[in-house]
């Protein structure tokens, strides 16, 4: 028996259920998606696009990529769910994988990346009372301006863009705001009460901003020198995303705590996890934190997957190789309505000039040539295809940019 849920009903206005049903936290580009496989996206009258946004690089392996499709399926017809109250067959397996891989020592298995961040916020906490001697209450954890790590009220509490906050406070203590990229100032801002600096290798909300060389390696000197335990947020930057496994070596350095999400499971549902360094999930007592889902065998099976085929099918390489050309091919488009092009590996940005009017009218120009990106901010364009991206698909793709960014 098949149960077909009116998956194709003809004729059907999905705008207009949406506007009708729908909470409005969202003004999505009015394309309507029902198939993907790789860099491709199919719409609801047949058009196909080459994803340049890979859900904000959450399919980082490509649209239902088959071997974790077939994953998937294997698994959901095997066991979906047990909470944590009993074991299952494949959590084991995805932490000795998943730590071998980042060389980890522990991991912390959540679901939904904002999950994986206040997860670490408290383990942080609990660490600097337990571990660093902070008197009760009083930890400060430090954070970057115009960071993104998330939509729960507590991540929202410190973020910068009012946008994101404005109408939900009120907000708790124990925050510290820094700009980010200036080594100086997270230096002033670390006092006796600190356990924690939470930062982006790349901010990506931000409009892709890296950082100024050197910057990740400073922070992670004054984090050792004054015992606070640094939080690299890789939910976005993270698993192949700038060519490397974890953005982080490019600078040749290692967090004590690790975030990632999204492209873990490669878009089938959502993994995120804690890894830690050292001892520092240690801190966490049975019963003190935790999660229905998290850790349960369908995501672990998912994820395993999700890493190897990451691995086996050279994607980390190919980020790099393709983000390059990509990257190159943008700068040389030049002029017209281009002000800088940023990017690190496949995780490239377009900043357009003000004069240009807006990236949003960009973003539906190249629509209209069969590319799906969407803006950050107003200015700014944002490109992130799949790591499966092919030379022949960056070249056409940039026929396109050049086409809608030259005139
Ligand atoms: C949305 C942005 C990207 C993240 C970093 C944690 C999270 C994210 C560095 C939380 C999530 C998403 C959220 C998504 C849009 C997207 C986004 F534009 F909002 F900022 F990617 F750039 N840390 N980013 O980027 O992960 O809980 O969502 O799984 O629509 O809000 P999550």
């Amino acid at each position: 028996m098949t149960d077909t849920l009116d998956l194709v009903r003809p004729r059907t206005d999905f705008l207009a259920l949406e506007a009708e049903y729908g909470a409005r936290n969202y003004k999505p580009l009015d394309v309507v998606l029902t198939r993907g496989e790789g860099v491709y996206l199919w719409d609801v009258d047949g058009h196909r696009y080459l994803d340049c946004l890979s859900a904000y690089s959450a399919v980082n392996q490509g649209h239902c990529h088959p071997r974790i499709l077939e994953a998937m399926i294997a698994q959901a017809g095997r066991l979906t769910l047990t909470s944590r109250a009993f074991r299952n067959d494949q959590l084991g397996l995805f932490y000795e994988e998943l730590c071998t891989l980042t060389r980890s020592h522990s991991v912390l298995p959540m679901n939904t990346g904002v999950e994986a961040v206040e997860s670490a916020l408290k383990v942080a906490r609990k660490w600097g009372y337990k571990v660093k001697g902070v008197p009760a209450d009083m930890a400060e954890i430090i954070v970057c301006a115009d960071n993104f790590h998330g939509r729960t009220l507590s991540v929202i509490g410190f973020s910068t863009d009012p946008q994101s906050t404005s109408g939900f406070g009120p907000f708790g203590p124990g925050f510290k705001v820094v700009p980010y990229g200036d080594a100086a100032a997270l230096e002033a801002a670390i006092g006796p009460n600190t356990v924690a600096f939470l930062v982006e290798p790349i901010q990506g909300e931000a409009g892709v901003i890296i950082p100024p060389a050197g910057y990740l390696k400073a922070a992670r000197d004054l984090c050792t020198r004054h015992d606070v335990i640094l939080i690299l947020d890789e939910i976005q930057t993270g698993l192949g995303r700038t060519g490397r496994l974890l953005a982080e070596e490019h600078e040749g350095i290692e967090a004590d705590l690790t975030l990632i999400g999204k492209a873990l499971s490669g878009g089938f549902y959502p993994v995120s996890a804690v890894l830690s360094n050292k001892e520092i999930l240690g801190v966490l007592k049975p019963g003190e934190h935790g999660s229905t889902f998290g850790g349960n065998p369908l995501g672990c099976a998912v994820a395993r997957m999700a890493l190897k085929v990451l691995v086996d099918e050279g994607m980390i390489e190919n980020a790099a190789a393709m983000g390059g050309r990509m990257t190159a091919g943008l700068r040389a488009i030049g002029g017209g309505a281009v002000k800088t092009v940023r990017g690190r590996g496949l995780m490239i940005a377009v900043e357009l000039h003000p004069a240009a009017g807006g990236a949003r009218a960009y973003c539906q120009a190249l629509q209209a040539r069969g590319i799906l990106c969407k803006e950050t901010h107003e200015h700014t364009v944002r490109i992130a295809p799949p790591l499966v991206i092919t030379a022949g698909q960056i070249d056409w793709a940039l026929e396109q940019f050049a086409a809608v960014l030259a005139a």
